[in-house]
């Protein structure tokens, strides 16, 4: 075992394992267990993080409207405090359900696992967990998701990627946001895109306006195409 400054310990003592790195192996061993009861069920599941305040519920809301008439969608929207993005989007006519964290700065596995029955997964094409806003915390905890997305707004400035590099290492795909500011913010797409393609090249790249509905079709393309990539892997691998 290599010895460095965080775990020497005294000559006759035992140096614990570090708590924080046991806390993330039980959490992906939960993550485990939501991702193989989504695949039962074909139901893709979409983590959305962000900044507090980048338009996370804004693109729920404008997503339920363009795809609800078309397949079953659903949202478990975490935040510290309050019902109040639960009641946005349900305004919308889906269901959403708010996990209240009571201070914690993240979802976490287990919080995800404790409240899946409450959705009737069968019938879900798409399940949504909008994370707690903020691009530390969130970035470390699997929640048995299918795919990570990201949203960057215009109005946090453009050099966030690189000082957040967890997130959008961990993403697959950033959205960057407000796109209707941008003739009136100093924010480079050209800039946030180069650095966030440095931190992951694999990371997917939209632009989008939740408010003013542009990009939001190109949004709904990859979702529908990631939804029907893993409804046909699950139908090959019935028939195998
Ligand atoms: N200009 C502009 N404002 C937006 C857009 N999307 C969201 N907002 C505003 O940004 C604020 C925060 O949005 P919200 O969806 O609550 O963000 P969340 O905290 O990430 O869920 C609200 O006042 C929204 O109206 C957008 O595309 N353009
Ligand atoms: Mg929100």
């Amino acid at each position: 075992m290599s010895i460095n400054k965080s775990n020497k310990a005294a000559r006759g003592t035992v140096q614990c394992e570090n708590t924080n790195l046991n806390l993330l192996k039980a959490n992906d061993f939960v993550a485990e267990i939501i991702r193989k009861e989504m695949a039962k069920t074909n139901t893709l599941l979409i983590n959305i993080t962000s900044s507090a305040g980048s338009g996370k519920t804004t693109l729920m809301q404008k997503t339920a409207e363009k795809l609800k008439d078309k397949i079953n969608l659903a949202v478990m929207v975490g935040d510290i405090d309050t019902e109040r993005d639960a009641d946005r989007i349900r305004e919308t006519g889906i269901q959403a359900l708010q996990i209240v964290t009571r201070g914690i700065c993240h979802l976490e596995a287990q919080m995800v696992h404790q409240v899946l029955d409450q959705f009737d997964l069968e019938n879900i094409d798409v399940l949504f967990i909008e994370n707690v806003g903020n691009l530390v915390c969130p970035s470390s905890f699997d929640l048995g998701e299918d795919y990570r997305v990201t949203l960057m707004a215009t109005t946090e400035g453009d050099d966030k990627p690189k000082k957040y590099p967890k997130m959008f290492l961990t993403s697959d795909l950033m959205l960057v946001s407000k796109a209707d500011l941008l003739p009136y913010l100093p924010f480079s797409v050209e800039a946030v895109t180069k650095d966030a393609l440095e931190i992951n090249h694999e990371l997917d790249v939209l632009q989008i306006s939740a408010l003013k509905d542009e990009g939001i079709d190109e949004w709904c393309e990859w979702l529908l195409d990631k939804m029907e990539q893993k409804q046909q892997g699950q139908s090959m691998m019935a028939n195998v």
